[in-house]
């Protein structure tokens, strides 16, 4: 059995093809000026300091032939999907839809709305586009994640406490075991995200387990690199 170190206690590894890393929307419109979360008001710059740490995780799960799951928050081009509640809160001058320098903002299909290059998804990776903070609202994760018979989801991406958070919580909710990895998550507000971590591990883990990249990197060597080499022989 291998264990990852991780809090409030250790978490164990399913030893054959029960864990996912689900990225959450590591998008230009969250990363670079002149997205959504620019138009928010936030300071993107911040959230680069994840992306080498992302990408670890990502070739990791990769060289394991372990699946990946993307998630980006995105809406039709006439908004559809997108309530005038959200369309309206905050009153930014550039709103969803509107035309920024990346294309409409946080619309499907545009620029700004494209994953970063750095974890462009390769093909036959999944990425679902959801509407949601959650990535379990109006979306078929979690009837893509049963149909592989996932049940530990490796958790990464922004904001901690926006999207992350709130599909951790819709994740637990329906019995996965999920780790979030903590420097592999940012927020636009660092004790936002201090708190979200603490949230997660409190009460004896009530929604998970939060632990460092290295530790999650180094159990899934000692749990699958056996496997990935055999099955390359
Ligand atoms: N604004 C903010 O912190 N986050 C979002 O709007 N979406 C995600 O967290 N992806």
């Amino acid at each position: 059995m291998v264990f990852i170190s991780a809090l409030p206690y250790d978490y164990e590894l399913p030893f054959n093809g029960k864990i996912a890393l689900l990225i959450i929307d590591m998008q230009r419109d969250f990363l670079e000026p002149g997205g959504f979360g620019d138009a928010l008001g936030n300071d993107v710059s911040r959230l680069q300091a994840i992306v080498p740490t992302v990408k670890q995780l990502l070739e990791a799960f990769r060289t394991y032939k372990l699946p990946v799951f993307q998630t980006i928050e995105g809406h039709q081009p006439d908004l559809s999907d997108c309530p005038p509640a959200k369309l309206l809160r905050g009153k930014s001058q550039l709103k969803i839809g509107d035309v920024g320098p990346m294309g409409r903002i946080l619309i499907l299909g545009e620029a700004g709305n494209a994953i970063i290059p750095e974890l462009e998804p390769l093909p036959g990776e999944t990425v679902i586009a959801k509407p949601g903070k959650g990535a379990f609202f109006h979306t078929k994760l979690e009837s893509l994640l049963r149909e592989k018979e996932i049940t530990h989801l490796i958790v990464t991406g922004v904001t901690t406490e926006v999207c992350v958070q709130t599909t951790m919580r819709e994740a637990n909710d329906r019995g996965f075991e999920c780790l979030l990895v903590e420097d592999a998550t940012e927020s636009y507000f660092p004790n936002f995200k201090q708190s979200t971590l603490e949230m997660i591990r409190a009460q004896g883990g009530i929604v998970g387990w939060t632990a460092k990249a290295e530790s999650v990197i180094d159990a899934l060597e000692k749990t699958y690199k056996a496997v990935a080499t055999s099955v390359t022989l």
